[in-house]
């Protein structure tokens, strides 16, 4: 269960970050609003958060979850595959050097967080246009060296594996119907979006909660069938660029 949570102020230049979302131009005043109620939810979940300074030189760099990979036995600093987001981890490693002995994804390899999904002991690792095959076989080789196991999924659609699955905690994955039928999740119990609610797959379980992004009324009816109680999020200005609620914390 997690204890601790990394988070990081938005900078007024996060507009600059990358998007391809087409949503519209973001607004600073409602992303810092957005992203204090989403700190201060962790907080009154029992998580202890660590809110980091904004990164001036990384407009992305709010997207805290994107530059490491934490088990319970070891951090793992990524190299972002993005190069303008490269560097974003410089600042990460020694905050969480204070819990976890650290590793490195080494060039030419890349991995970005948003696609490495932790489910208990394993560790399903999206390749993507941000995680390559290198990075991916590195990261592999890690968590194998600490005990985990982890498999590659090829991501075929949306920015990282967690843009389209996520794991809730008591067997079941949140997943897109075009994930559904992935070999690597038939064990598991699968709660398939609907089409047009994709973007819900980015739910985040903190302790017995579940934090889903508001405005998603079939997947709200979907989850409350599991007796958790559910928190709706605004994230609208996050989701402008490319972003959900898994991306703005590092949950260890
Ligand atoms: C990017 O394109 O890298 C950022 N604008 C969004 C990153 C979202 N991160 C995540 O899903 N883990």
């Amino acid at each position: 269960m997690f204890t601790h949570a990394i988070t990081r102020l938005p900078g007024p230049n996060f507009d600059q970050g990358l998007t391809t979302a087409n949503l519209g131009s973001p607004s600073y005043p409602r992303l810092l609003h957005q992203h204090q109620v989403y700190l201060d939810t962790l907080r009154r979940l029992g998580l202890e958060v660590l809110q980091l300074n904004d990164e001036p030189d990384y407009p992305d760099a709010y997207f805290v979850e994107d530059t490491a990979v934490v088990t319970p036995k070891v951090a793992i600093i990524t190299r972002p595959g993005a190069p303008s987001r490269r560097g974003e981890e410089e600042t990460i490693a020694p905050v969480l050097g204070r819990y976890r002995p650290l590793q490195r994804i080494q060039a030419p390899g890349t991995v970005d967080g948003g696609d490495i999904l932790m489910v208990e002991n394993h560790f399903f690792i999206g390749s993507s246009l941000r995680t390559n095959t290198e990075g991916a076989a590195q990261l592999a080789q890690i968590l194998s060296d600490y005990g985990h196991t982890a498999e590659v999924v090829p991501v075929a659609a949306g920015l990282h594996l967690k843009s389209s699955v996520n794991y809730l905690g008591q067997d079941t994955l949140l997943v897109t119907p075009e994930l559904a039928t992935y070999p690597g999740f038939k064990h598991f119990k699968r709660i398939v979006l609907h089409r047009v609610e994709r973007y819900a797959a980015n739910t985040l379980r903190i302790r017995d909660t579940l934090l889903i992004p508001i405005g998603f009324p079939r997947t709200h009816e979907q989850l409350s069938r599991l007796g958790l109680p559910l928190l709706e999020l605004e994230v609208s200005e996050v989701r402008k660029m490319d972003g959900g609620l898994t991306c703005l914390s590092l949950r260890f």
